[in-house]
């Protein structure tokens, strides 16, 4: 295990020991490191990350602190986005991180992101990572038709855990993900390494990691109440 997944581990082996105390919706990334290790190899502080409700292994692999989100889902002033984002909506400017409460809700943004780059001519890529559910939305489909039709520098990168809340992936979804994503003219890769790759040659990309939630769903204080 690297020591960036120990550090992403140990985080939220804490914040489910102090899950009694926290009042928003905690979604832990236990068991959904492995692609967040290979971001915080690849990635340059340039590039762009945008993520999910499930987001903490994705800020710490752009430079995240520990303090800054910890504070954030206490709710406290010190907190990355004053206390006010909570866990799922955390945001910063300077690492070029943004996460969403709503799934699919910033496919379009990282799209558009990867427009604005290529218009700056600038080096940097976007990535956008969104759980199987994600790719349920039909922001995710319109948002691969427009990478492909302007030729964008983003890596789409889904982390398959075969679950949407309770419901599987196979009682929602008729064939697998990659075999429709390759359909619209993406590249679809085997590895975030060659996914990025791709991306930085200024062509959109995909790659399907096959995770493993090792946790609940979500958590919270009131829910632990019930
Ligand atoms: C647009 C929208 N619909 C429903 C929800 C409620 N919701 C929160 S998490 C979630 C499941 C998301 O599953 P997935 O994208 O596969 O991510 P995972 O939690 O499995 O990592 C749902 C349906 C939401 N947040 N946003
Ligand atoms: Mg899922």
């Amino acid at each position: 295990m690297s020591e960036f997944t120990e550090r992403v581990r140990a985080f939220e082996h804490r914040l489910q020991a102090h899950m009694g105390e926290i009042f928003c919706p905690v979604h832990l990334s236990l068991g959904h490191e492995g692609i967040a290790d290979d971001l915080h190899r690849l990635l340059t502080p340039q590039d762009w990350l945008f993520s999910t409700h499930r987001n903490h292994h994705h800020y710490f692999a752009k430079g995240g602190t520990e303090e800054k989100l910890w504070d954030e889902i206490m709710g406290a002033p010190s907190g990355l986005n004053g206390g006010f984002a909570g866990s799922q909506s955390i945001s910063d400017d300077v690492l070029h991180f943004h996460a969403s409460a709503i799934v699919g809700g910033l496919v379009g943004t990282a799209t558009g992101t990867a427009l604005a780059l290529q218009l700056d001519s600038s080096n940097a890529i976007v990535v956008c990572c969104v759980g199987d559910a994600g790719t349920k939305q039909g922001v995710f489909w319109e948002s691969l038709n427009f990478a492909v039709l302007h030729c964008l520098p983003i890596a789409y990168i889904v982390e398959n855990n075969g679950m949407s809340v309770d419901a599987r992936l196979g009682e929602r979804q008729f064939a697998g993900i990659s075999g429709r994503v390759a359909a619209f003219g993406l590249s679809v890769r085997d590895t975030v390494d060659g996914a990025l790759e791709c991306a930085r040659m200024g062509l959109p990309a995909f790659h399907e990691a096959q995770v493993t939630l090792e946790c609940n769903h979500i958590d919270m204080a009131s829910m632990l109440k019930k």
